[in-house]
């Protein structure tokens, strides 16, 4: 056995879920409807998620994973407990906005949504789970893109301090730890799920998608505000897709073509941790002629309230080239990158690079100099569970315990802080990417399959056991 140094004795270990892909119960207890609901299984969920195919309500023929999910709103003890027997540390979930405001710009909130994650939090502390809470997983009430076209209209901005507050004021002294969007470079490449943007026929896309960006960012200093002054004690954090864009080749305009792909993913963070517009977005948005509307007010809400902490989903890293005739995308992602030859791919195209991960925390370690929170990683893979849902799962287990591996190297080798790691759906649910069941990342298996069947019946894989005794003996274990 090789023994690897340990990990800081506070290290957050746990694992990550979001509301709309695990919970189910869409419209239980006064729950609204949702973007992430709408979202079908299939060919036309690429069209409907980046916005240029229209789906506002169900319709017949399509095949909406959400509205059951893996019951995780019924579920929950259950799978808290299961949790807690593997050690972890932190719990990374999400709020259902419209279980709490059903339509987004009521006045008050819906207690029975308040309860039940008042009750998920207190199951959560029963174990000494310290609960990690992401405000909006792409969730927008269908109600205000309907009325208000989602987050390209600045009256979200005050339906999202309301939903801050209400939260902030509830589960004081049960949450301390907060992210306001998740991945909200999203908003470039999927606007429907990441900010209920759908366009219209003649709309200057980018316009209206960095019009909405400014308001999201706005929207998330205002909660950092507020976090400080409901409770000194919480800490906010903006969320941000990572995954560092190596040169195709040494040549030069490759690694500018890298350097612009960064840019345009790095300016939210930008934003959210140095609390200000950069030039090179400032100079991008005259180029394409954009006229993004900020006030004073905002610039001053940026600029005094900047987050806590920066935190990350880590996948893969990413290729650009400057060559206009180099262009064989690799599958899968809707991040554009091209194939690493260096690299293996996961069943769906996502290329596996741990190393990508050291050089990725350093990266924005040498950019903000803020604790990070590495709050998504994992393979997505097929799982073929025995009689009893067992998996065998050692190609699950080798992609963590090599970014574990590395993860150690950049806190002990290079002294980047990290405050902890929540590995990507540690329960299986549903991929936000394509809506498939199918595509699994957790530690425990769940008997649900692509078309809805299934008893929903919970069993651990071969990694439950072992990402315990990774956390038991602080990350030094990892065989
Ligand atoms: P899935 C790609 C596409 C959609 C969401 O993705 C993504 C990404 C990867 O950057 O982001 C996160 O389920 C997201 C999670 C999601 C996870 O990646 O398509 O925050 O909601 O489930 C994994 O395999």
């Amino acid at each position: 056995m090789t023994t690897y140094k340990l990990f800081p004795k506070d290290f957050l270990w746990g694992g990550a879920t979001a509301a709309n892909q695990c919970e189910g119960a869409y419209d239980v207890d006064g729950r609204g409807l949702a973007n992430v609901d709408v979202v079908p299984i299939g060919k036309d969920r690429g069209p409907i998620i980046t916005g240029r195919q229209k789906m506002f309500d169900f319709e017949e023929g399509y095949f909406y994973p959400a509205k059951e999910s893996i019951d995780f709103y019924h579920y929950y003890k259950e799978d808290i407990a299961l949790l807690a027997e593997m050690g972890f540390k932190t719990y990374r979930m999400s709020i259902g906005w419209t279980r709490i405001f059903p339509k987004g710009d009521e006045l008050e909130p819906n207690e029975a949504g308040l309860q039940f994650y008042e009750n998920v939090f207190k199951e959560c502390r029963k174990y000494g789970i310290e609960p990690l809470v992401t405000i909006t997983h792409f969730d927008c009430p269908m109600h205000l893109i309907e009325h208000y076209g989602g987050w390209r209209n600045r009256k979200l901005i005050d339906f999202y301090e309301r939903l801050v507050t209400t939260l902030f004021t509830r589960y004081k002294g049960l949450v301390k730890y907060w992210l306001t969007f998740n991945e909200i470079n999203m908003i470039l490449h999927a606007p429907f799920m990441g900010a209920g943007l759908y366009f219209e026929e003649g709309e200057n896309v980018e316009q209206v998608k960095y019009q909405a960006a400014h308001h999201e960012l706005v929207a998330s200093a205002l909660a950092t505000k507020i976090a400080h002054e409901i409770d000194p004690e919480n800490k906010v954090g903006c969320m941000l897709a990572a995954g560092q864009y190596y040169p195709n080749t040494a040549h030069p305009r490759d690694y500018w073509a890298a350097m612009q792909e960064d840019r345009e993913n790095y300016f939210f963070i930008d934003v959210q941790a140095r609390g200000e517009y950069p030039n090179y977005a400032k100079k991008k948005f005259e180029k394409l002629g954009l006229n993004i509307e900020m006030t004073e007010e905002d610039l001053t809400l940026l600029k005094e309230h900047t987050v806590d902490f920066v935190s990350f989903s880590y996948y893969s890293s990413r290729v650009a080239s400057g060559d206009p005739e180099v262009n064989e995308k690799t599958a899968g992602n809707i991040f554009a990158s091209l194939k690493n030859p260096y690299l293996d791919a996961s069943e769906w195209g996502w290329q596996i690079d741990p190393l990508g991960l050291r050089i990725t925390l350093n990266a924005i370690w040498d950019r903000y100099q803020k604790p990070m929170f590495i709050v998504e990683n994992g393979l997505g893979a097929v799982d073929t569970p025995d009689e009893n849902g067992y998996v065998e799962d050692d190609y699950r287990i080798d992609y963590l315990r090599e970014h574990i591996k590395t993860m150690n190297d950049a806190i002990n080798e290079d002294g980047v802080e990290l405050l902890g790691y929540t590995t990507w759906g540690c329960i299986d649910l549903v991929s936000a990417g394509t809506g498939e069941m199918k595509k699994r990342y957790g530690f425990i298996y769940v008997d649900r399959d692509n078309d809805g069947n299934g008893t929903l019946k919970r069993s651990k894989k071969k990694s439950f056991d072992w990402y315990k005794k990774v956390i038991a003996s602080q990350g030094t274990d990892l065989d």
